[in-house]
């Protein structure tokens, strides 16, 4: 982004979501539009700025997530707290979170973008389709407030109608836009979707065509592109995650993910919608659908209304999150037997 001043309206913001704060003189309100490891991009209407933590932020922060990510809104100091940074106050309470387990082996959550309006989950039409990938994503999504989308990119290759055709069949029930990134074909689908003033992030694996989605958005070669592997896999060409201002609303890049861990189960039961309508109807309110008497969901699976595929799915997320909450609660205990050992 060049150094020009952004209006508020043009990063997104909206009156309908968010309430104008008070302001001192010397504070200004802008969006984060780069995270990296030694601090923050902000724009807005006072120009672009370097930022990093203020130490009351860093010190109050108790959470992870507390710390500011791609999307938020933040009020910052216009004085510099070191020559040329500004020192980011506070964030604004968010609308949305795209939230993942960290990676690494700490148990810790991690804010991928915030106030997204709507997730483009970007897969390869040349590439073997991963359906249990994608439902993961969609809970992402969904278990953080924002409007997935799936988009079948690189229609140019062919097969894209068969793998629309697969996520249908599996009951993905978002919408899916067919695209080819390279040769625009599909593009006012993904304007469709994704209304005036709204936030985009795209997020999928490496190589699917993100960052050229985005430069297609932009109209200009902003972001660097890659080539891809033999095998179709990309090579992590972007390295940091990116908001940048295109035509009707506003775009954030992700990098590749290797590995996307969901982090809770609010997104479950809206993505399983079949599963969790069968469940209300089970004998036991606690019912696992592993082979308990009563259980609808199993008889429905029996039944054809539900495909088991998407029951093995949806198990082994459950599965995993009940795996990642124990591991929350040792990692916890320990810092608290830590802190403890500290003071004494
Ligand atoms: N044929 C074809 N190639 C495309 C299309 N979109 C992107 N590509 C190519 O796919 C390769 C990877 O594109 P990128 O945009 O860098 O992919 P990415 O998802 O951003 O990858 P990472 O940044 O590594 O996560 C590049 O060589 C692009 O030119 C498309 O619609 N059709
Ligand atoms: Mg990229």
């Amino acid at each position: 982004m060049n150094n020009s001043a952004v209006s508020l309206e043009d990063l997104g913001w909206s009156p309908a979501h968010f309430a104008l704060p008070h302001l001192d003189a010397n504070q200004c309100l802008s969006r984060v539009t780069v995270e990296h490891r030694g601090g923050y991009e902000l724009a807005g209407p006072e120009g672009v700025f370097e930022a990093v933590l203020d130490g009351l932020l860093r010190e109050s922060a108790t959470n992870p997530t507390d710390y500011p990510a791609v999307g938020d809104w933040v009020i910052h100091s216009m004085d510099p707290v070191d020559h040329h940074r500004r020192g980011i106050q506070a964030v604004l309470p968010r609308k949305s979170r795209i939230l993942r387990k960290a990676p690494g082996a700490a148990p810790i959550p991690q804010v991928v973008a915030a106030n997204v309006d709507v997730l483009g989950v970007v897969i390869s039409a040349d590439q073997s389709l991963d359906l249990q990938i994608v439902e993961r994503y969609l809970v992402i999504a969904e278990g953080g407030g924002a409007c997935p989308v799936v988009i079948v990119n690189k229609s140019d290759l062919g097969g894209a109608a068969s793998t629309r055709d697969q996520l249908m069949q599996r009951g993905i029930s978002c919408p899916i836009a067919v695209i080819s990134a390279k040769n625009g074909e599909g593009l006012s689908e993904i304007s469709r979707l994704f209304g005036a003033g709204d936030t985009l992030a795209v997020t999928g694996p490496s190589g699917v065509g993100k960052s050229t989605l985005v430069n297609r958005l932009l109209g200009e070669e902003s972001l660097a592109t890659g080539s891809v592997t033999q095998d179709g896999s990309g090579r992590h060409t972007t390295i940091r995650r990116e908001l940048l201002v295109v035509d009707h609303g506003v775009v954030i890049d992700t990098p590749g993910l290797r590995e996307v861990q969901i982090w809770d189960s609010m997104g479950l039961e809206k993505v399983f919608y079949e599963i969790s309508a069968a469940s209300r109807n089970c004998k036991f309110a606690d019912c696992t659908h592993r082979g308990e008497p009563g259980c609808s969901v199993l008889s429905e699976v029996d039944g054809g209304q539900i495909d088991i595929n998407r029951l093995s799915s949806y198990l082994s997320l459950w599965e995993e999150i009940s795996i990642l909450e124990r591991e929350i609660d040792e990692y916890q205990r320990s810092q608290r037997r830590r802190r403890d050992g500290k003071r004494t």
